[in-house]
């Protein structure tokens, strides 16, 4: 046997992660951070299995049986062992329940879990973010029967008791467009509200419950026509017949997370709120779900730049390890300075989340908050891509090679610029927002957070960028298609302006409390790649596709 090349492995997810710490160090109160330790550091130790097991497993997908052996419906899943275990790690480390604690650090707190957990549990996170959002809507509506009926079970710690929800939106024809969903409401002689439709992306089908969207008989075409049901999907621990599972979905990764076409054949629900405006009343879901993305995202970030940092120590190439040749640093450097400002913004939207929530947030907050969750949604999916990507590339061929563990990661990133909406539905999305008070709130902000900076070079393409953006902005608002077209340009480019801003602050902390220069290098790094993505759109552009 000739040379063996070393494989790379992974430090502690939790305690070798420098901008998870420093980012809990800098938010949390003394008492909070002790207090959330012992669950983080289980955490990324369960995370460290879990990647063993990746290397040393065959992958496997869940397995719907429709039929038992004499010919009745069943519709049992087989889950992998990542899902069947949880609810248990769920349960035990408050993945969930802890982001509905009672003070301002507890978004912050929670989706510190989810970064350390999302890609160990194999995306039952997916779940996990709908039935976060599940909870977030109920309590938003202020149907006190629901919330007592289902909040104990979604923000459980005992696993017995503990209940996923889904949230069942997604159709043929209402994909993005939610207001062609064909599902109909109709009351029995009971004056029971029954659903019967077929929902066709359906995550969270081995769950006990789900919010809907569907059309009550009689009511108009349109979205605002459409209203939100709570359903729960069992009986005594059996599914309800009601709920047929058709088939699991073949997609293109995410492969172990049982994502299911269903048929509704009068399942009993009830109205969330009034028989009408369930999108509005499914949005705080939405933004909530969309949070999960961007620090999921993030995560996936982390772990294809920790696997691929490791491999240019322990990889030598033309006399030297990959990490000492030049052209290599210089990748990974830039690979790094965009990841930890996708981190930072990802984490600041989780931190107004939960000032928000708690009701400590000012007007401006909640207004940056409803700006910054589209913008970190479809930035960080994006971005997501682009890093595992690259990282992939760092291995060379065993990149390429399924039982290294890599590619697993590129497969899985392309679904965060999908789920919970597009990177144009987000992009529209953010033009919604812009339409209010955000745009005075992000100028503001990103003013405060480069105030007493050291790098006044930086802070200056900083403003200069958003200044020329919110010009862009202004010239445009009133001019319906131009505005469309250049949506993504200018979500991209303020969320780069917001997250360059965030390295700013991070970077004068570091320098200050730990002497670390390393924020502020991402930071200079991070403008040099640029800030501006506003797409010069013209007729010429669009004259390309005529
Ligand atoms: C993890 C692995 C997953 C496995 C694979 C999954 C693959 C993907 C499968 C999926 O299908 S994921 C789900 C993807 N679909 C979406 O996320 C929906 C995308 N569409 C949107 O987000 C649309 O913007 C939306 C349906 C929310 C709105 O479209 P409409 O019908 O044009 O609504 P409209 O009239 O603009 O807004 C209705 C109300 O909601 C308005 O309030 P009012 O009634 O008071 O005026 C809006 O302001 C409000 N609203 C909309 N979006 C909001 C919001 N409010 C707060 N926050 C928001 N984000």
């Amino acid at each position: 046997m000739g040379f063996l090349q070393e494989a790379p492995q992974l430090a502690h997810p939790y305690r070798d992660d420098r901008l998870l710490v420093d980012l809990l160090d800098r938010v949390l109160p003394a008492d909070r951070r002790t207090a959330i330790e012992p669950d983080l550091d289980a955490l990324g130790d369960y995370a460290r299995l879990a990647w063993r097991r990746v290397c040393t497993t065959t992958r496997r997908k869940p397995i719907l049986t429709q039929w038992d052996a004499w010919g009745r419906r069943v519709d049992r899943i087989e889950l992998t062992p990542a899902w069947q275990e949880g609810p248990l790690l769920t349960t035990r480390h408050a993945v969930l329940a802890a982001g509905h604690e009672a003070h301002p650090c507890a978004r912050v707190e929670d989706f510190a879990r989810v970064y350390l957990y999302h890609l160990a549990s194999e995306f039952y996170t997916c779940p996990l973010a709908m039935t976060d959002g599940a909870a977030t809507a109920l309590k938003a509506s202020g149907n006190q029967a629901l919330i007592e009926r289902a909040l104990p079970h979604f923000l459980s710690r005992d696993p017995a008791a503990f209940w996923l929800s889904g949230q069942w939106m997604t159709e043929n024809a209402g994909g993005s467009d939610v207001g062609n969903t064909e599902t109909t409401a109709r009351q029995d002689a009971d004056g029971q509200w029954r659903l019967y439709g077929r929902k066709w992306f359906s995550s969270a089908v081995v769950g006990e419950a789900a919010l809907a969207l569907a059309r009550p008989e009689g009511a108009g075409p349109g979205p605002g026509a459409l209203a939100l049901f709570y359903v729960e999907t069992m009986d005594d621990g059996v599914r309800k017949p009601e709920l047929v599972i058709d088939r699991l979905k073949d997609k293109l990764g995410t492969h172990e997370l049982p994502t299911a076409e269903i048929h509704l054949e009068g399942l009993p629900a009830s109205p969330v709120g009034e028989l009408a405006h369930g999108v509005r009343q499914v949005a705080p879901m939405l933004n909530v779900t969309r949070t999960w993305n961007a620090v999921c995202a993030v995560a996936s970030m982390a772990r294809a730049l920790h696997l691929a940092r490791d491999y240019a120590r322990r990889r030598h190439a033309f006399g030297r390890p990959l990490a000492e040749q030049p052209l290599h640093r210089q990748t990974l450097a830039g690979m790094q300075a965009e990841f930890e400002a996708a981190f930072a913004l990802a984490f600041e939207v989780a931190h107004l989340l939960g000032r928000v929530e708690q009701q400590t947030a000012t007007v401006e907050e909640a207004a940056l908050l409803r700006l910054l969750t589209p913008m970190a949604k479809l930035w960080t999916g994006k971005l997501a891509i682009r890093l595992c990507s690259e990282a992939l590339e760092c291995f060379g061929g065993a990149g390429y090679i399924e039982d290294t563990g890599l590619p697993q990661l590129l497969r899985d990133a392309q679904v965060y610029a999908i789920w919970e909406g597009t990177t144009n539905v987000l992009s529209l999305d953010s033009l919604r927002a812009l339409a209010g008070e955000a745009p005075g709130a992000l100028r503001d902000t990103v003013g405060r957070w480069l105030a007493d900076g050291d790098d006044m070079h930086a802070a200056s393409i900083i403003q200069c960028t958003l200044d020329a953006a919110m010009r862009w902005l202004e010239t445009h608002g009133t001019e319906c298609d131009t505005l469309e077209a250049g949506a993504r340009g200018l979500s991209i480019t303020l969320a780069r302006c917001s997250a360059a801003a965030l390295l700013a602050r991070q970077a004068t902390w570091a320098k200050r409390q730990r002497g670390d220069l390393r924020p502020g290098a991402a930071l200079r790094c991070f403008v040099g790649h640029g800030l501006d993505r506003l797409d010069n759109l013209d007729a010429a552009d669009t004259a390309l596709l005529a």
